[in-house]
């Protein structure tokens, strides 16, 4: 996919600052420093879009970029950062929690987990927490120019084994470093996948094609997928 424009939107304090629900949202979500921002600057291939930090915790606020003019994505505050809180619970922002069960132009939710590390009971939580809230999404291991390929594949094959009970069909994973830029084509294909799905789910009349905009239809979508406007 080929991106010609990324604009910071807002950063907003809760779900009722965020701007409008008229495009699709692609929100990206882990443990505070897992590399979300770094991710997202990635994706949109601007490198100052989403502000980085080596201190955790940095990204407090929901941070909205549009792009393309047409669909956004979403830099999430991180989740298990909180002084004070304790280390076996999963301390998850409530501003997060609010954005991912009540957004109703959520497509997808991009959970980030460090490649260097064992399965950790947090990120485990969290998806669990996911499941439990049918929010859809899809696995994604960071970091992985910093490991060598036999320890990613440990560490990503003992995460799913901790979270397969759960599913009939597993999410779909990936790999992906901000250094070296892996994994973009297909982190921005997925993206694709899902905005081609709202295009052709709200197929209008042959003459009308070209006019309608994605927002439009992505409007006509959300009519049809029951599941878009979700009621949790
Ligand atoms: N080697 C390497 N370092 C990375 C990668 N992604 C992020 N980093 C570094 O990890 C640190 C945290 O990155 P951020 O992108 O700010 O992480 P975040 O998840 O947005 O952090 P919070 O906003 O604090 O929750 C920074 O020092 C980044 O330079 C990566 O793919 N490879
Ligand atoms: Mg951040």
């Amino acid at each position: 996919m080929n991106i010609s424009s990324a604009i910071f939107d807002c950063s907003a304090a809760d779900l009722k600052s965020c701007p409008d629900e008229s495009l699709p949202e692609f929100a990206f979500i882990g443990r505070s420093n897992v590399g979300k921002s770094s991710l997202l600057n990635v994706l949109a291939g601007e490198p100052g879009m989403a502000r980085v930090s080596s201190r955790p915790g940095f990204t407090k606020l929901i941070n909205i970029f549009t792009i393309n003019k047409c669909w956004r994505l979403v830099d999430l505050p991180g989740y298990g950062f909180a002084e004070g809180a304790r280390k076996d619970r999963i301390h998850f922002n409530e501003v997060a929690a609010n954005y991912l069960k009540h957004r109703t132009n959520l497509c997808l939710v991009f959970a980030l987990i460090d490649s260097g590390l064992p399965p950790q009971d947090i990120d485990v939580q969290f998806v669990e927490w996911l499941v439990r809230h049918s929010v859809p999404f899809v696995l994604v291991f960071t970091k992985i120019d910093k490991v060598s390929a036999a320890v990613a594949q440990t560490n990503i094959a003992g995460f799913t084994e901790r979270i397969s009970a759960w599913f009939e069909t597993p999410p779909a994973v990936f790999t992906c470093s901000a250094e070296t830029g892996s994994g973009r084509p297909e982190l921005l294909g997925v993206i694709e996948e899902q905005l081609t799905a709202i295009r052709a789910a709200s197929r209008p009349a042959p003459a009308q094609a070209e006019e309608l905009s994605l927002q439009t239809r992505f409007r006509e979508y959300r009519k049809r997928r029951p599941d878009l406007n979700r009621p949790w």
